[in-house]
């Protein structure tokens, strides 16, 4: 495992026990990690080559979720993989502190193939995609930092696997399908009427017809839920999360309207609301300082 330069309890008995104690402070190895190594590797799980990327040394591991599309025409705001989704996040979220991994779903980013497909239990299957990613590296518990699908997707984890999650935090996420969502979603089809500055970073990360067949499939996927009673994505799991969780919420997001936020707030048991006034659906890239000293001081 890594040296934990900052964690007196973690040094000490380095540095009274190990033979290579010379090598072990070596204080240039600190400054490197703060502007942030970030690995990038695939590993397989569940039959799927799934990829990450990894930084920080930190006791704590994070994982990272991405969502699935972002038309909101922010130059960063682009998704679908750990990537280009949490730049911020892996570059300044504290790596003495922090071990955080950022996964591409299978079908999205570079965990591909196969193509990605949106059967009913999508949910379920990125949640057990994702807990079995994190085992399969080693990690022991692990908190959630899910954005929208992401955050959905944390949901689901967090309710099914409660013993291996710490914290989650969880934005823009929903837990069931309203008239209004189908609205929006029906809004967000055609890809060809997206913004060039929304549409231009996935067409390059994906080439456009990947892109088009895939926003389909999405909004047909997720227009599944419309059709089951109360429109339910995952409405009976949020009782049964039991970690410490933190919703913030950007009262300005066009995707997903207050209500969302208010309903999982009220459904999790013992959970805080954060609303940012300012903030959009992509609140953590905009404002990202903000968003990380949140995240960082909930999670400690
Ligand atoms: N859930 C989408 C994501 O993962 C964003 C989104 C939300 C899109 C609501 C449309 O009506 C919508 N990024
Ligand atoms: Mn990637």
């Amino acid at each position: 495992m890594v040296v934990r330069l900052c964690s007196r309890g973690g040094l000490l008995p380095l540095l009274l026990f190990s033979p290579q104690k010379p090598k072990i402070y070596v204080p240039t190895a600190g400054r490197k990690a703060a502007y942030g190594t970030v690995t990038s590797a695939k590993v397989s799980v569940n039959g799927v080559h799934l990829h990450y990327q990894q930084t920080g040394e930190g006791e704590h591991a994070v994982l990272l979720l991405p969502g699935m599309l972002d038309p909101d025409p922010f130059p960063m705001g682009y998704s679908g993989s750990g990537e280009t989704d949490f730049a911020p996040q892996l570059k300044s979220l504290n790596k003495n502190l922090f071990t955080v991994v950022a996964w591409d779903p299978r079908g999205y980013g570079h965990s591909r193939p196969p193509d990605r497909d949106f059967p009913v239990d999508f949910f379920e299957r990125d949640a057990k995609d994702a807990i079995d990613l994190m085992k399969t590296l080693k990690f022991k518990k692990i908190s959630l930092l899910g954005w929208s699908d992401g955050g959905i997707t944390a949901l689901f984890a967090a309710a099914k696997y409660p013993s291996y999650i710490n914290k989650m935090v969880i934005w823009g996420a929903n837990a069931y399908v309203t008239e209004e969502d189908e609205r929006i979603y029906q809004g967000i089809r055609d890809v060809s009427k997206w913004s060039e500055k929304a549409r231009k970073p996935l067409e390059a990360l994906y080439g456009y017809d990947y892109l088009a067949k895939t926003c389909e499939k999405w909004v047909d996927g997720i227009g599944q839920f419309k059709h089951l009673p109360d429109g339910n994505i995952c409405r009976h799991l949020l009782p049964l999360v039991q970690c410490p969780t933190l919703i913030v919420h950007g009262e300005k997001d066009p995707l997903v309207p207050r209500f969302h936020a208010d309903f999982i707030h009220e459904q999790v048991k013992g959970s805080r609301l954060h609303l940012m006034p300012e903030g959009k659906h992509n609140l953590h890239l905009r404002f990202a300082n903000e968003f990380n000293k949140l995240a960082e001081d909930f999670l400690q």
